[in-house]
Protein backbone atom coordinates (compact mmCIF):
# COMPACT_ATOMS: atom_id res chain seq x y z
CA UNK A 1 0.00 0.00 0.00
CA UNK A 2 0.88 3.59 -0.14
CA UNK A 3 3.80 2.12 -2.85
CA UNK A 4 4.95 -0.49 -0.33
CA UNK A 5 4.55 -3.88 -0.40
CA UNK A 6 0.73 -5.23 0.97
CA UNK A 7 3.15 -7.64 3.22
CA UNK A 8 4.90 -4.95 4.79
CA UNK A 9 1.75 -2.87 5.54
CA UNK A 10 -0.10 -5.62 7.18
CA UNK A 11 3.23 -6.23 9.41
CA UNK A 12 3.66 -2.56 10.20
CA UNK A 13 -0.36 -2.28 10.90
CA UNK A 14 -0.30 -5.36 13.36
CA UNK A 15 3.21 -4.27 15.29
CA UNK A 16 1.05 -0.83 15.35
CA UNK A 17 4.26 0.60 14.06
CA UNK A 18 4.74 3.91 12.63
CA UNK A 19 7.64 3.09 10.75
CA UNK A 20 6.21 1.86 7.59
CA UNK A 21 8.89 3.29 5.39
CA UNK A 22 9.09 2.50 1.58
CA UNK A 23 8.69 3.62 -1.38
CA UNK A 24 9.20 7.38 -2.00
CA UNK A 25 10.79 9.55 0.65
CA UNK A 26 8.44 9.28 3.60
CA UNK A 27 9.67 12.44 5.14
CA UNK A 28 7.82 12.50 8.52
CA UNK A 29 6.85 8.72 9.57
CA UNK A 30 8.77 6.75 11.58
CA UNK A 31 9.61 6.53 15.24
CA UNK A 32 8.57 4.07 17.95
CA UNK A 33 5.37 2.01 18.74
CA UNK A 34 2.92 4.05 20.77
CA UNK A 35 0.63 1.90 23.17
CA UNK A 36 -2.70 3.79 24.14
CA UNK A 37 -6.30 2.42 24.11
CA UNK A 38 -8.72 4.36 22.16
CA UNK A 39 -12.31 4.83 24.05
CA UNK A 40 -15.49 5.54 23.01
CA UNK A 41 -16.82 8.76 24.73
CA UNK A 42 -20.03 9.49 22.79
CA UNK A 43 -21.73 8.13 19.87
CA UNK A 44 -24.62 9.59 17.57
CA UNK A 45 -22.89 12.92 16.19
CA UNK A 46 -23.73 13.78 12.55
CA UNK A 47 -20.15 14.33 10.99
CA UNK A 48 -18.63 15.91 14.00
CA UNK A 49 -16.33 19.03 12.29
CA UNK A 50 -14.54 21.02 15.34
CA UNK A 51 -14.75 20.03 19.04
CA UNK A 52 -13.64 22.41 21.59
CA UNK A 53 -12.73 21.90 25.02
CA UNK A 54 -15.42 24.74 26.94
CA UNK A 55 -15.16 26.20 30.26
CA UNK A 56 -18.33 24.36 31.70
CA UNK A 57 -16.34 21.01 31.13
CA UNK A 58 -17.78 19.48 27.96
CA UNK A 59 -16.78 19.19 24.80
CA UNK A 60 -18.73 21.94 22.07
CA UNK A 61 -19.05 20.71 18.71
CA UNK A 62 -20.18 21.18 15.45
CA UNK A 63 -21.89 18.72 13.36
CA UNK A 64 -21.68 19.53 9.70
CA UNK A 65 -24.19 17.55 8.38
CA UNK A 66 -26.59 17.30 11.22
CA UNK A 67 -26.69 21.17 11.26
CA UNK A 68 -26.24 21.57 15.09
CA UNK A 69 -23.81 22.95 18.06
CA UNK A 70 -23.94 20.11 20.96
CA UNK A 71 -22.37 20.14 24.27
CA UNK A 72 -20.98 16.58 25.08
CA UNK A 73 -20.30 15.30 28.67
CA UNK A 74 -16.93 13.72 28.60
CA UNK A 75 -17.84 11.99 31.78
CA UNK A 76 -20.78 10.02 30.17
CA UNK A 77 -21.50 10.79 26.81
CA UNK A 78 -24.14 12.94 27.34
CA UNK A 79 -25.60 15.38 24.46
CA UNK A 80 -26.66 18.55 24.91
CA UNK A 81 -28.54 20.61 21.68
CA UNK A 82 -27.34 24.16 22.38
CA UNK A 83 -27.94 25.59 18.66
CA UNK A 84 -30.11 24.40 14.97
CA UNK A 85 -28.44 26.12 12.90
CA UNK A 86 -31.93 26.76 10.88
CA UNK A 87 -30.59 28.58 7.80
CA UNK A 88 -27.25 26.08 7.56
CA UNK A 89 -26.86 23.99 4.11
CA UNK A 90 -25.36 20.57 3.67
CA UNK A 91 -25.35 18.42 0.08
CA UNK A 92 -25.13 14.81 1.27
CA UNK A 93 -21.25 13.69 0.76
CA UNK A 94 -19.94 17.34 0.55
CA UNK A 95 -17.92 19.21 2.48
CA UNK A 96 -20.55 22.06 3.35
CA UNK A 97 -22.68 22.24 6.43
CA UNK A 98 -21.82 23.58 9.80
CA UNK A 99 -18.44 23.74 10.27
CA UNK A 100 -15.92 26.24 12.30
CA UNK A 101 -16.52 26.65 16.16
CA UNK A 102 -14.98 28.97 17.96
CA UNK A 103 -15.08 30.10 21.64
CA UNK A 104 -14.55 33.47 22.93
CA UNK A 105 -11.78 33.13 26.04
CA UNK A 106 -14.74 35.39 28.17
CA UNK A 107 -17.17 32.96 27.97
CA UNK A 108 -18.72 32.32 31.23
CA UNK A 109 -16.63 34.37 33.02
CA UNK A 110 -19.01 37.03 34.57
CA UNK A 111 -17.68 39.54 31.38
CA UNK A 112 -20.45 39.77 29.73
CA UNK A 113 -18.66 38.33 26.58
CA UNK A 114 -20.27 34.85 25.74
CA UNK A 115 -19.71 34.59 22.69
CA UNK A 116 -19.53 31.73 20.49
CA UNK A 117 -18.53 32.05 17.15
CA UNK A 118 -19.76 29.06 13.91
CA UNK A 119 -19.01 29.14 10.42
CA UNK A 120 -21.40 27.36 7.97
CA UNK A 121 -22.94 27.78 5.01
CA UNK A 122 -26.21 29.09 3.89
CA UNK A 123 -28.24 29.60 0.65
CA UNK A 124 -28.23 33.07 -0.83
CA UNK A 125 -30.42 32.82 -3.97
CA UNK A 126 -29.48 29.97 -5.84
CA UNK A 127 -25.73 30.38 -4.94
CA UNK A 128 -24.70 29.02 -1.28
CA UNK A 129 -22.18 31.44 0.85
CA UNK A 130 -20.09 30.59 3.64
CA UNK A 131 -21.16 33.01 6.93
CA UNK A 132 -19.26 33.72 10.67
CA UNK A 133 -21.82 34.24 13.07
CA UNK A 134 -21.59 34.94 16.28
CA UNK A 135 -24.16 33.74 19.46
CA UNK A 136 -24.58 34.66 22.69
CA UNK A 137 -24.63 31.73 25.43
CA UNK A 138 -27.52 31.34 27.75
CA UNK A 139 -26.01 29.39 30.61
CA UNK A 140 -29.43 29.16 32.39
CA UNK A 141 -31.19 28.12 29.03
CA UNK A 142 -27.97 26.08 27.80
CA UNK A 143 -28.65 27.35 24.35
CA UNK A 144 -26.97 29.46 21.77
CA UNK A 145 -28.95 32.75 20.85
CA UNK A 146 -29.16 36.10 19.62
CA UNK A 147 -27.29 35.59 16.25
CA UNK A 148 -25.32 38.51 14.84
CA UNK A 149 -23.39 37.81 11.26
CA UNK A 150 -20.04 38.87 11.61
CA UNK A 151 -18.54 37.84 7.83
CA UNK A 152 -21.11 36.61 5.18
CA UNK A 153 -21.15 36.00 1.93
CA UNK A 154 -17.58 34.16 1.23
CA UNK A 155 -17.55 31.70 -1.63
CA UNK A 156 -19.07 28.16 -0.75
CA UNK A 157 -19.27 25.11 -2.50
CA UNK A 158 -19.37 21.08 -1.74
CA UNK A 159 -15.54 20.59 -2.01
CA UNK A 160 -12.40 22.04 0.16
CA UNK A 161 -14.21 24.46 2.18
CA UNK A 162 -11.83 24.26 4.94
CA UNK A 163 -13.79 25.81 7.42
CA UNK A 164 -11.99 25.63 10.50
CA UNK A 165 -12.34 28.75 13.40
CA UNK A 166 -10.06 30.48 15.69
CA UNK A 167 -9.64 32.49 18.45
CA UNK A 168 -6.38 33.90 18.13
CA UNK A 169 -3.91 35.34 21.59
CA UNK A 170 -3.95 38.53 19.86
CA UNK A 171 -8.26 38.60 19.84
CA UNK A 172 -8.90 37.91 16.18
CA UNK A 173 -10.61 35.68 14.56
CA UNK A 174 -8.47 33.21 12.24
CA UNK A 175 -10.67 31.53 9.46
CA UNK A 176 -9.30 28.56 6.70
CA UNK A 177 -11.31 28.91 3.12
CA UNK A 178 -10.01 26.30 0.49
CA UNK A 179 -9.45 26.08 -2.71
CA UNK A 180 -13.56 24.51 -3.97
CA UNK A 181 -12.03 22.04 -5.25
CA UNK A 182 -11.57 23.53 -8.27
CA UNK A 183 -9.21 21.71 -11.12
CA UNK A 184 -10.32 18.55 -10.20
CA UNK A 185 -13.14 15.82 -10.18
CA UNK A 186 -16.43 17.17 -11.32
CA UNK A 187 -15.15 20.81 -10.90
CA UNK A 188 -12.04 20.23 -13.27
CA UNK A 189 -12.66 23.40 -15.59
CA UNK A 190 -12.82 25.54 -12.54
CA UNK A 191 -10.15 28.09 -11.96
CA UNK A 192 -8.11 27.46 -8.87
CA UNK A 193 -7.86 30.78 -7.21
CA UNK A 194 -5.59 30.13 -4.35
CA UNK A 195 -3.36 32.84 -5.77
CA UNK A 196 -6.09 35.67 -6.82
CA UNK A 197 -5.74 38.84 -4.50
CA UNK A 198 -8.88 40.61 -3.92
CA UNK A 199 -8.73 43.99 -5.34
CA UNK A 200 -9.54 47.77 -3.06
CA UNK A 201 -12.47 48.25 -5.14
CA UNK A 202 -13.55 44.27 -3.99
CA UNK A 203 -12.81 45.28 -0.52
CA UNK A 204 -14.29 48.62 -0.31
CA UNK A 205 -17.47 46.39 -2.46
CA UNK A 206 -17.63 44.06 0.76
CA UNK A 207 -16.74 41.66 -1.99
CA UNK A 208 -15.16 38.68 -0.78
CA UNK A 209 -15.16 36.51 -3.96
CA UNK A 210 -11.25 36.66 -4.04
CA UNK A 211 -10.59 34.15 -0.80
CA UNK A 212 -10.83 31.20 -2.16
CA UNK A 213 -7.51 29.09 -0.79
CA UNK A 214 -6.45 31.51 1.74
CA UNK A 215 -6.32 32.32 5.52
CA UNK A 216 -8.55 35.05 7.25
CA UNK A 217 -7.94 37.22 9.99
CA UNK A 218 -10.90 38.85 11.46
CA UNK A 219 -11.69 41.65 14.18
CA UNK A 220 -14.60 40.90 16.00
CA UNK A 221 -16.78 42.79 14.80
CA UNK A 222 -16.33 41.21 11.20
CA UNK A 223 -14.05 44.32 9.90
CA UNK A 224 -10.55 43.97 8.90
CA UNK A 225 -7.80 44.95 11.52
CA UNK A 226 -5.58 47.65 10.90
CA UNK A 227 -2.39 45.50 11.56
CA UNK A 228 -3.57 43.02 8.75
CA UNK A 229 -1.21 42.59 5.89
CA UNK A 230 -0.83 43.73 1.98
CA UNK A 231 -0.56 41.74 -1.00
CA UNK A 232 -0.03 43.68 -3.99
CA UNK A 233 -0.27 46.49 -1.91
CA UNK A 234 -4.00 45.61 -1.00
CA UNK A 235 -5.45 45.06 2.70
CA UNK A 236 -8.20 42.94 3.20
CA UNK A 237 -8.90 39.75 5.92
CA UNK A 238 -6.27 37.81 4.00
CA UNK A 239 -4.19 36.76 6.37
CA UNK A 240 -2.33 34.50 4.15
CA UNK A 241 -2.75 32.91 0.65
CA UNK A 242 -2.05 29.89 -1.62
CA UNK A 243 -4.00 26.90 0.14
CA UNK A 244 -5.86 23.84 -1.28
CA UNK A 245 -8.00 22.46 1.56
CA UNK A 246 -6.17 23.69 5.06
CA UNK A 247 -8.30 22.14 7.56
CA UNK A 248 -6.14 22.46 10.66
CA UNK A 249 -5.11 25.41 12.29
CA UNK A 250 -3.91 25.80 15.89
CA UNK A 251 -2.02 28.53 18.48
CA UNK A 252 1.28 27.21 20.13
CA UNK A 253 1.44 28.49 23.69
CA UNK A 254 4.32 30.56 22.41
CA UNK A 255 1.76 32.09 20.04
CA UNK A 256 2.64 30.31 16.53
CA UNK A 257 0.42 29.83 14.13
CA UNK A 258 0.24 26.76 12.60
CA UNK A 259 -2.04 24.90 9.64
CA UNK A 260 -2.33 22.24 7.62
CA UNK A 261 -2.87 21.62 3.74
CA UNK A 262 -4.01 18.75 2.09
CA UNK A 263 -2.07 17.58 -1.21
CA UNK A 264 -3.27 16.41 -4.06
CA UNK A 265 -1.82 12.77 -4.44
CA UNK A 266 1.44 13.38 -2.51
CA UNK A 267 2.71 16.08 0.23
CA UNK A 268 -0.38 17.05 2.83
CA UNK A 269 1.30 19.63 4.96
CA UNK A 270 2.28 21.16 8.12
CA UNK A 271 3.41 24.75 8.00
CA UNK A 272 4.40 27.63 10.36
CA UNK A 273 1.55 30.67 9.04
CA UNK A 274 2.99 34.30 9.09
CA UNK A 275 1.23 36.90 7.37
CA UNK A 276 1.61 38.11 3.94
CA UNK A 277 3.87 34.49 3.16
CA UNK A 278 2.56 32.89 0.52
CA UNK A 279 2.22 29.07 0.51
CA UNK A 280 2.27 27.65 -3.07
CA UNK A 281 -0.78 26.42 -4.09
CA UNK A 282 -1.63 25.41 -6.95
CA UNK A 283 1.95 26.16 -8.07
CA UNK A 284 3.71 24.28 -5.81
CA UNK A 285 2.39 21.38 -3.59
CA UNK A 286 5.12 20.68 -0.39
CA UNK A 287 8.47 22.06 -1.37
CA UNK A 288 9.18 23.57 -4.74
CA UNK A 289 11.22 20.33 -5.61
CA UNK A 290 9.19 19.02 -9.34
CA UNK A 291 8.38 16.02 -7.61
CA UNK A 292 5.86 14.19 -8.48
CA UNK A 293 3.48 17.24 -9.06
CA UNK A 294 2.32 19.94 -12.25
CA UNK A 295 0.56 22.43 -12.19
CA UNK A 296 -2.08 21.40 -15.00
CA UNK A 297 -4.68 24.39 -15.58
CA UNK A 298 -7.59 22.28 -17.16
CA UNK A 299 -9.84 25.65 -17.72
CA UNK A 300 -7.38 26.48 -20.18
CA UNK A 301 -7.36 23.44 -22.31
CA UNK A 302 -6.31 24.76 -26.08
CA UNK A 303 -9.80 22.50 -27.46
CA UNK A 304 -11.98 23.62 -24.54
CA UNK A 305 -11.97 22.17 -21.02
CA UNK A 306 -15.11 20.44 -21.70
CA UNK A 307 -13.86 18.75 -24.43
CA UNK A 308 -11.13 17.11 -22.13
CA UNK A 309 -12.05 14.18 -19.89
CA UNK A 310 -10.20 14.94 -16.30
CA UNK A 311 -7.45 12.61 -15.84
CA UNK A 312 -5.24 12.52 -12.37
CA UNK A 313 -2.51 10.25 -14.48
CA UNK A 314 -1.87 11.88 -17.60
CA UNK A 315 -2.45 15.12 -18.77
CA UNK A 316 -3.84 15.63 -22.59
CA UNK A 317 -1.86 17.58 -24.91
CA UNK A 318 -3.88 20.40 -25.21
CA UNK A 319 -3.84 21.04 -21.53
CA UNK A 320 -0.95 23.63 -20.35
CA UNK A 321 1.31 22.53 -17.70
CA UNK A 322 3.65 24.17 -15.41
CA UNK A 323 6.72 22.01 -12.87
CA UNK A 324 6.89 23.84 -9.68
CA UNK A 325 9.93 25.41 -10.71
CA UNK A 326 8.54 27.18 -13.08
CA UNK A 327 6.99 29.82 -10.87
CA UNK A 328 8.69 31.75 -7.84
CA UNK A 329 7.33 34.09 -5.28
CA UNK A 330 9.85 36.01 -2.54
CA UNK A 331 7.12 35.29 -0.31
CA UNK A 332 6.84 31.84 -0.98
CA UNK A 333 6.71 29.72 2.27
CA UNK A 334 7.96 25.94 2.65
CA UNK A 335 6.16 23.33 4.56
CA UNK A 336 7.79 22.34 8.17
CA UNK A 337 6.66 18.86 7.25
CA UNK A 338 4.92 17.11 4.64
CA UNK A 339 3.43 13.67 4.60
CA UNK A 340 4.71 12.25 1.82
CA UNK A 341 6.82 13.45 -0.49
CA UNK A 342 7.16 11.14 -3.14
CA UNK A 343 10.01 10.32 -6.21
CA UNK A 344 9.71 12.27 -9.32
CA UNK A 345 8.60 8.69 -10.89
CA UNK A 346 6.52 7.26 -8.21
CA UNK A 347 4.09 5.09 -9.78
CA UNK A 348 0.23 6.62 -8.15
CA UNK A 349 -1.54 3.72 -9.68
CA UNK A 350 1.24 1.06 -8.76
CA UNK A 351 -1.32 -0.62 -5.60
CA UNK A 352 -2.90 -3.88 -7.10
CA UNK A 353 -5.78 -3.57 -4.04
CA UNK A 354 -6.85 0.45 -5.59
CA UNK A 355 -7.31 -0.23 -9.01
CA UNK A 356 -11.07 0.85 -8.18
CA UNK A 357 -11.20 4.25 -9.78
CA UNK A 358 -13.60 5.46 -7.12
CA UNK A 359 -11.53 4.51 -4.19
CA UNK A 360 -8.18 4.26 -5.38
CA UNK A 361 -7.35 8.34 -4.07
CA UNK A 362 -7.94 6.11 -0.46
CA UNK A 363 -5.03 4.70 -1.67
CA UNK A 364 -2.44 7.82 -2.75
CA UNK A 365 0.42 8.45 -0.06
CA UNK A 366 -1.24 11.54 1.19
CA UNK A 367 -2.83 11.26 4.56
CA UNK A 368 -5.36 13.73 3.86
CA UNK A 369 -4.85 16.03 6.98
CA UNK A 370 -7.74 16.93 8.42
CA UNK A 371 -7.08 19.09 11.93
CA UNK A 372 -4.34 20.48 14.16
CA UNK A 373 -4.11 20.98 17.77
CA UNK A 374 -1.21 21.98 19.91
CA UNK A 375 -0.30 19.05 22.16
CA UNK A 376 1.82 18.76 25.84
CA UNK A 377 5.60 19.37 25.46
CA UNK A 378 6.06 21.43 22.02
CA UNK A 379 4.51 18.75 19.87
CA UNK A 380 1.92 19.63 17.74
CA UNK A 381 -0.98 16.92 16.90
CA UNK A 382 -2.80 16.16 13.49
CA UNK A 383 -5.28 13.98 12.33
CA UNK A 384 -5.68 12.08 9.32
CA UNK A 385 -9.10 11.24 7.12
CA UNK A 386 -7.47 8.65 5.27
CA UNK A 387 -5.33 7.30 7.78
CA UNK A 388 -7.35 7.08 11.18
CA UNK A 389 -4.62 8.42 12.87
CA UNK A 390 -3.19 10.94 15.01
CA UNK A 391 0.49 12.15 13.98
CA UNK A 392 2.26 13.94 17.03
CA UNK A 393 4.92 15.91 15.52
CA UNK A 394 7.29 17.57 17.69
CA UNK A 395 8.46 21.47 17.20
CA UNK A 396 12.08 22.24 17.11
CA UNK A 397 14.60 25.45 16.38
CA UNK A 398 12.01 27.35 18.66
CA UNK A 399 9.01 26.05 16.85
CA UNK A 400 10.41 27.09 13.38
CA UNK A 401 11.41 23.25 12.64
CA UNK A 402 9.39 19.99 12.96
CA UNK A 403 11.26 16.92 13.86
CA UNK A 404 10.27 13.07 13.23
CA UNK A 405 6.24 12.55 13.31
CA UNK A 406 4.87 9.17 15.75
CA UNK A 407 1.89 7.75 14.92
CA UNK A 408 -1.00 7.24 17.78
CA UNK A 409 -3.89 5.85 18.41
CA UNK A 410 -4.64 3.98 15.03
CA UNK A 411 -8.31 2.76 14.53
CA UNK A 412 -10.24 2.48 11.37
CA UNK A 413 -11.57 5.80 10.97
CA UNK A 414 -12.09 8.87 9.64
CA UNK A 415 -10.09 11.47 12.22
CA UNK A 416 -11.31 14.91 11.76
CA UNK A 417 -10.73 16.94 14.69
CA UNK A 418 -9.32 16.82 18.60
CA UNK A 419 -9.94 18.86 21.74
CA UNK A 420 -7.07 18.56 24.62
CA UNK A 421 -8.78 18.71 27.96
CA UNK A 422 -7.32 21.60 30.24
CA UNK A 423 -4.72 19.20 31.78
CA UNK A 424 -3.73 17.77 28.27
CA UNK A 425 -3.31 14.09 29.09
CA UNK A 426 -6.90 13.44 27.27
CA UNK A 427 -7.08 14.04 23.31
CA UNK A 428 -10.10 13.79 22.49
CA UNK A 429 -11.34 12.75 18.98
CA UNK A 430 -14.20 13.39 16.76
CA UNK A 431 -15.23 11.05 13.73
CA UNK A 432 -16.77 11.42 10.29
CA UNK A 433 -20.16 9.62 10.07
CA UNK A 434 -19.21 8.29 6.83
CA UNK A 435 -17.02 8.01 4.00
CA UNK A 436 -13.79 5.66 2.95
CA UNK A 437 -10.34 5.20 5.03
CA UNK A 438 -7.86 2.83 5.08
CA UNK A 439 -8.61 -1.02 6.89
CA UNK A 440 -5.91 -2.75 9.40
CA UNK A 441 -4.33 -3.67 5.32
CA UNK A 442 -4.47 -0.42 4.55
CA UNK A 443 -7.35 -1.18 1.83
CA UNK A 444 -10.25 1.52 0.84
CA UNK A 445 -13.02 0.09 3.03
CA UNK A 446 -16.50 2.19 3.82
CA UNK A 447 -16.79 0.26 7.00
CA UNK A 448 -16.15 2.49 9.84
CA UNK A 449 -15.41 1.36 13.31
CA UNK A 450 -16.81 4.48 15.10
CA UNK A 451 -18.86 6.68 13.08
CA UNK A 452 -19.86 10.01 14.01
CA UNK A 453 -18.24 9.87 17.46
CA UNK A 454 -16.16 11.24 19.89
CA UNK A 455 -13.14 9.29 21.21
CA UNK A 456 -10.36 9.68 23.63
CA UNK A 457 -6.83 8.39 24.08
CA UNK A 458 -4.29 9.15 27.10
CA UNK A 459 -1.43 10.73 25.59
CA1 LIG B 1 -10.53 21.27 17.97
CA1 LIG C 1 2.05 24.64 0.43
CA1 LIG D 1 6.69 19.63 -4.50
Amino acid sequence: MKGISPALAIACTLALAAACTSGGDRTAEGGGTEPGEVRVIATGLRDPYEIVWGPDGYIWATEKSGGRVTRVDPANGRKTVALTVEDAVHTPGGQDGVLGLALHPDLLTGKGRDWVYVAHTYADGRDHRTKIVRYTYDQAGQVLKNPRDILAGLVAGVDHQSGKLRFGPDGKLYYTIGDQGANQFALYCETIRAQTLPTAAQVDAGDWSAYQGKVLRLDLDGSVPADNPEFGGVRSHVYAVGFRNAQGLAFTPSGLLYGTDQGPKSDDEVNLLRPGKNYGWPHVAGYRDDKAYVYAQWAEAKNGCASETFNDYAIPSDVPYAEESDWNDPDFTPPLVTFETVADDFDFQADTDCVNPATQFVCWPTLALSSLEAGPSGTLLATSLKDGAVYRIPLTSGGEKAGTAARIADTVNRYRDTALDPGGGTLFIATDSAGLTRDENDSPTPVLKNPGAILAYEL
